[in-house]
């Protein structure tokens, strides 16, 4: 059975997009697809928070989606956050288009980021290479831009 799931990300500022989530099964990769407009041109880290709780904005999102506590990395690494998607880079245009396919992330068990919240940062995600404590917990990205809770779709 085929899963599906979409994001729309808003924020204070200009920074809003789009985020669809397609999985052929329980334990296919999940293919990331879709478009964030009003960013800096250059990477901007990328990742699922624990919570889908925007209350107060995207900081109610909590730290990175981390359900087997591991430190924070990049989306390669064996050892990284559930939530740990990298970079997504905008051109000049001020516009990322994404195009991701992860094998951690899933729409359904454990890993499930189903009711979870995405967010695009101000800044890189340095992928736990920055050399510093923060580093191993946000990748340094920075503020959040915006934000939205990942629901079902058909
Ligand atoms: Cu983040
Ligand atoms: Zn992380």
């Amino acid at each position: 059975m085929v899963l599906k799931a979409v994001c729309v990300l808003k924020g204070e500022g200009d920074t809003a997009g789009t985020v669809h989530f397609t999985q052929e099964g329980d334990s296919e990769p999940v293919q990331i697809t879709g478009e964030i407009k009003g960013l800096a041109p250059g990477e901007h880290g990328f990742h699922v928070h624990a919570f889908g709780d925007n209350t107060n904005g995207c900081i109610s999102a909590g730290p990175h989606f981390n359900p087997h506590s591991k430190t924070h990395a990049g989306p390669k690494d064996v050892e990284r956050h559930v939530g740990d998607l990298g970079n997504v880079t905008a051109g000049a245009d001020n516009a990322a288009k994404i195009n991701i396919t992860d094998k951690v992330i899933s729409l359904t068990g454990p890993n499930s980021i189903i009711g979870r919240t995405m967010v695009i940062h101000e800044g890189k995600d340095d992928l736990g290479k920055g050399g510093n404590e923060e580093s191993l917990k946000t990748g340094n990205a920075g503020a959040r831009l915006a934000c939205g809770v990942i629901g079902i779709t058909q």
